[in-house]
């Protein structure tokens, strides 16, 4: 048995959507630019997708929204374009974000202060690993252009409270941009009934093609563009449109949220017969309370066994999981999230990510449960540090118990 546990880090993409896709590739493989009946022909399918993504996040038809290559690129082109129009010749120059942002964040955030002077608050989050819509509110001064902070946490699943933190920035005047990355397709996602200023969002995340994201942009509001050129999505951004990309990125988000609520349960029960099973090890702790997490995610941390050695058994087994973010896998720090809530650094490298699908079936999640328990086993027998560690309450199910020290 294969098992793929890694669907935050992207996701396989749904049949029905490569269907729906392929004709695109070849039968009308025109440039949607183009005048003759080989680029028109594209327009009824593409049509069908962008209402297809209005739909899927609650957009209303004054709103806009563009196809980028990534979330990436939708995160770096909102801080930049951000500071370009109301901070580099205008009077303000802070940005507030969270320290568990995506690296595309992080990294832009950085970027923008050493080479271009902005002041940026990143928020501590809270035990839960989320930031309250409060502590927001303290820190926006009248020099703050953006406050961005992402919808649900890739490592934990974490949901943050987006329309309290809506709100809050509302009354303060200010702009904010969510990286919605992990919601949508996962939770119910209206950004009409928010005070939200633009939403990053990407297709390989909720089973359409990877190389196509988007930038929801509240009332069309002006924002520079990333990409100059040719003038295409109305000169915001430029480039021949990755037409079959986008078919595929409208299907995918109209079968992730039709019946949202009846796939997100079935997901939700297999994570919580696998997060059960795995807390009746002793010493194991799971981050967050599961009633405000993502229905797929669970981020479990086990004493005395290195996330690396896990991935390793898990891997022999043929179970694909990881520890946090797929873009940090390489670095061999601790889990950030986990350091974040004030986790030591010895346990946070001990966070294990698993997050399912609506593909996950309940042959695989029994499979997950022994071949992790036996991981758990053999780790620990061969662990010089975890033989020193006292078990606290042996086989007790609870969550998350740690706190800032
Ligand atoms: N997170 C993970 O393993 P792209 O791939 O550019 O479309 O999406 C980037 C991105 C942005 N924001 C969030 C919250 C994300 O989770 C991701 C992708 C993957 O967690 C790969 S690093």
């Amino acid at each position: 048995m294969q098992v793929y546990l890694d669907n935050n880090a992207t996701t396989q993409v749904d049949p029905k959507v490569v269907e729906v896709m392929q004709p695109y590739f070849h039968e009308m493989f025109g440039n949607p630019n183009s005048l003759h009946k080989f680029g028109t022909k594209t327009h009824p399918a593409l049509r069908r997708a962008i209402d297809q993504v209005y739909t899927g996040i609650g957009a209303n038809d004054n709103d806009d929204i563009v196809f980028t290559s990534c979330a990436t690129e939708s995160n770096n082109w909102v801080l930049k374009s951000v500071w370009s129009d109301l901070m580099q010749h205008g009077d303000k120059n802070h940005i507030v974000t969270t320290e568990v942002e995506h690296p595309s964040i992080l990294s832009t955030c950085k970027y923008l202060e050493e080479e271009c002077g902005v002041k940026v608050t990143y928020l501590p989050v809270n035990e839960q690993g989320i930031v309250e819509a409060h502590t927001v509110k303290s820190f926006i001064t009248d020099r703050t252009a953006l406050v961005s902070i992402m919808w649900a946490n890739n490592e934990t699943g974490m949901i943050f409270p987006m329309k309290e933190i809506s709100d809050v920035c509302k009354e303060k005047g200010v702009l904010l941009h969510t990286d919605g990355v992990q919601a949508v397709g996962k939770i119910p996602v209206k950004v009409s009934d928010m005070d939200i200023a633009f939403m990053s969002f990407s297709a390989h995340k909720f089973h359409g093609p990877k190389g196509v994201g988007a930038l929801y942009i509240k009332n069309s509001r002006k924002l520079t563009p990333l990409l100059h050129g040719g003038d295409q999505m109305g000169g915001r951004r430029s480039g021949t449109l990755n037409v079959p990309g986008i078919i595929g990125m409208g299907e995918a988000i109209e079968l992730a949220t039709t019946d949202m609520e009846i796939k997100m349960a079935s997901i939700s029960k297999l994570r919580n017969k696998i997060e059960d099973a795995l807390l009746t090890i002793e010493d194991t702790f799971v981050v967050g309370n599961r009633a405000n997490r993502t229905p797929n995610t669970l981020l479990i941390s086990v004493r005395g066994v290195e996330g690396e050695g896990m991935l390793w058994d898990l891997n022999n087994a043929m179970i694909g999981a990881s520890t946090g973010s797929a873009c940090a896998s390489e670095d061999l720090e601790g889990n950030t999230v986990m350091l974040a809530i004030g986790a030591d650094n010895e346990l946070a490298h001990t966070g294990m990510r698993l997050s399912l699908s609506r593909f996950t079936t309940e042959e695989e999640a029994d499979f997950v449960i022994k071949s992790f328990t036996d991981g758990v086993n053999r780790l620990r027998a061969i662990s010089s540090s975890y033989a020193k560690v006292q078990p606290t309450k042996g086989g007790e199910v609870r969550e998350c118990e740690l706190h800032h020290h």
